[in-house]
C-alpha cells in the first residue's frame, strides 16, 4: 500500500528534496497551517513542513530555550540550529506566523541564522479589522516570495493553485472519510500516517495520484471482506494539538486499549482539509478568508474548532474524544476545559491527555487511555 511509516515517509521526502533542490527549485518551509500554501504552489516553488515532531534535538535546543516551552516548538528549534532537518536546511526561506507566544519569540531567534518571513495572524476572525490585516499579511508574504526569488505571481496563478489545493484536500478528505464506515476500514494510525506522509509528497501531480491509489486500495479491500478492525471497537475521536512523529503514542495507547481512532480534530486532520477555499472572485481575499478561519486555539473566540468538533462527532459516531495536549501548550490547555464542558453538555465522554515528545508517560497513557476505553 502507498504512504509508508512517519520515519520512512521523512526519509524518503528528504530523498526527493534533494533532487528537486539539485534541479534548481527554491524551497519554502513553514510550521503552521495558517501559513497560505498556494502562494508558494502558484510560484512554482516546494513548500515542506518543517520538522518538529521529534525529541532527538530538544536538549540542543534547551541550550537557548527555557526547558519549561512546548516541545514542538523547541524541536522545531532544535532542528533549525543542529541542521539535522534536511528540510530545513534546503529552505531558502522560512515562514512562520504570529501563532502562539513561544513561536513567535523562537521565530526572533531564527531569524538570526535563517531568512525568516513572520506573517503576523490576528487572534479574532470575524471583526473587519483582523480581517484587512490578514488580507494585508498575504499580500506582504507574495511581495516577499516575489523579491526573494524572482518571480512575479498573477491571480491567474493563484487562482490555479487554489484549485489544485482545494482537490488535494477533497482527497486527504475522502482518505479520512472512509472512517465514518462501521467498522471503519483503517485503524487511527494508518489513518495518521496517510495524512502526515503527504506532507511529503513534493510532486502534486504524483501526491494526488498516491492518495487515490490508497483510496481505492483500502475501498477494495473492504469489499474484498477485510476487517482489520473489530465491529465492537469504540470510536474515538482526537482534538488538540497537532500530531505526528513521537505523538503516535498516543494513538497506539488508545488503540491497544481495544478502541479505534476514526477521527483527528487537529492540524494533522480535519483542520487543514475540511473545508475548500472559494474559487471565484478575488483569488487573494478567498486566501486569506480561508486560512483565517482555521478553528485553533491562538483563536478567541475561537467557535470554527467547536462547529467543527461537534459536526465530527457526528458524522463520526463516536464513543468518545480524546484530547492531546503537549505540555506547556497554554492556549490549548486553557482551551481544554471549555471543550470538556461542550462535549459534557453533549453527552460525549472525553479524556485529556497531557503529553511531552517523551516516552517515560507511556505506561501512565496506556492506564488512562485503558480505563477510558472501558468505560464506553
Ligand atoms: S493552526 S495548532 S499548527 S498554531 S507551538 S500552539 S502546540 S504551544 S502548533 Fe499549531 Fe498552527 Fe494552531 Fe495548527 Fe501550542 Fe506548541 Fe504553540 Fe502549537
Amino acid at each position: 500500500m502507498v504512504f509508508d511509516s512517519f520515519a520512512e515517509a521523512r526519509k524518503n521526502g528528504f530523498l526527493a528534496m534533494k533532487k528537486l533542490k539539485d534541479s534548481g527549485k527554491g524551497v519554502v518551509g513553514q510550521f503552521c497551517t495558517y501559513t497560505p500554501l498556494e502562494i508558494f504552489m502558484a510560484a512554482d516553488l516546494v513548500s515542506v513542513s518543517l520538522c518538529s515532531t521529534s525529541d532527538e534535538t530538544i536538549p540542543e535546543a534547551e541550550k537557548v530555550l527555557p526547558a519549561n516551552l512546548c516541545p514542538l516548538i523547541k524541536s522545531s528549534y532544535g532542528f533549525a540550529i543542529t541542521d539535522k532537518c534536511p528540510y530545513m536546511y534546503f529552505s531558502d526561506l522560512v515562514v512562520g506566523e504570529t501563532t502562539c507566544d513561544g513561536k513567535v519569540k523562537m521565530y526572533e531567534l531564527l531569524g538570526q541564522t535563517k531568512n525568516v518571513h513572520v506573517l503576523e495572524l490576528p487572534h479574532r476572525q470575524t471583526t473587519p479589522e483582523a480581517k484587512a490585516l490578514w488580507r494585508a499579511e498575504i499580500v506582504r508574504l507574495i511581495e516577499r516570495v516575489e523579491k526573494d526569488f524572482g518571480v512575479a505571481i498573477t491571480d491567474e496563478m493563484l487562482k490555479e493553485a487554489i484549485r489544485k489545493r482545494n482537490m488535494e484536500r477533497r482527497l486527504l478528505k475522502e482518505v479520512y472519510e472512509l472512517s465514518t464506515m462501521c467498522p471503519p476500514p483503517i485503524s487511527g494510525l494508518r489513518q495518521l500516517q496517510i495524512l502526515f506522509g503527504a506532507q511529503f509528497k513534493f510532486d502534486w501531480q504524483e501526491k494526488v495520484e498516491e492518495i487515490q491509489n490508497a483510496i481505492d486500495s483500502i475501498k477494495e479491500a473492504y469489499e474484498n471482506g477485510e476487517r482489520p478492525i473489530a465491529e465492537k471497537a469504540p470510536r474515538i475521536l482526537i482534538t488538540g494539538c497537532p500530531m505526528g512523529g513521537v505523538t503516535e503514542k498516543v494513538v497506539k495507547v488508545i488503540e491497544d486499549a481495544g478502541a479505534v481512532v476514526v477521527a483527528f480534530e487537529n492540524c494533522t486532520g480535519a483542520k487543514q482539509m475540511d473545508r475548500q477555499c472559494r474559487e471565484e472572485g478575488d483569488p487573494i481575499t478567498n486566501i486569506a478568508d480561508h486560512y483565517l478561519n482555521i478553528g485553533c486555539s491562538v483563536m478567541t473566540p475561537n467557535p470554527n474548532r467547536f462547529e467543527l468538533l461537534y459536526r465530527l462527532c457526528d458524522q463520526f459516531q463516536v464513543d468518545g474524544v480524546v484530547e492531546m495536549t503537549l505540555q506547556a501548550c497554554h492556549t490549548y490547555a486553557v482551551e481544554s476545559y471549555t471543550v470538556k464542558t461542550f462535549l459534557k453538555e453533549r453527552n460525549i465522554p472525553y479524556l485529556h491527555l497531557e503529553t511531552d515528545y517523551g516516552t517515560s508517560d507511556i505506561g501512565q497513557l496506556s492506564t488512562r487511555a485503558g480505563a477510558f476505553v472501558e468505560m464506553l
